[in-house]
């Protein structure tokens, strides 16, 4: 698999926002509102707040993260081995992560995360091991 020499760092982005206060809102994702053509999207549900998701990286994937219902404090460790916390709790607010991030993520209770990603699933692009992150892009 070929990887690019040089990915942005993790940032928090604004989805365009249309309503008002006493009438609800609706957030938009699409093509133009994420840095990459979305080829597809999963949610996670019911996590327990116990629980901490993620510990991998990717080869290729880029992602955003949305913290459509509740909050989710998302730690990636960057190739150069600096730390970054992001609280998510605004639906508006997605996170961006490129794949050589390695992502550490903790649910409140009733959090529905919705995520939209530049592939589509495929175990061979995930780095599980740390080890193997620090070697493909340490
Ligand atoms: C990521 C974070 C933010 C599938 O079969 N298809 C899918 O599209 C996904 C996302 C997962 N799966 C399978 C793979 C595992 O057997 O579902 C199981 C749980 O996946 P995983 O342990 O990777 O879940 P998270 O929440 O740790 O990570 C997910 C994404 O997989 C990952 O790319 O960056 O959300």
């Amino acid at each position: 698999m070929t990887t690019p020499v040089t990915w942005p760092a993790p940032y928090l982005l604004k989805f365009p926002k249309l309503g008002e206060p006493g009438e609800g809102w609706i957030a938009v994702g699409e093509e133009g509102t994420v840095p990459f053509p979305m080829r597809r999207s999963f949610w996670t549900y019911d996590t327990p707040d116990s629980i901490l998701r993620g510990r991998h990286a990717h080869y290729q994937t880029q992602q955003v993260l949305v913290a459509a219902v509740g909050r989710i404090i998302v730690t990636v460790e960057h190739a150069d081995r600096r730390i970054s916390t992001f609280w998510l709790e605004d639906p508006a607010v997605g996170l961006y992560l490129p794949p050589n991030v390695w992502r550490t993520m903790q649910y409140a209770p009733l959090t529905l995360q919705i995520v939209v990603a530049s592939t589509l699933y495929e175990e061979a692009d995930y780095i599980r091991d740390y080890k193997q992150f620090r070697q493909v892009w340490g």
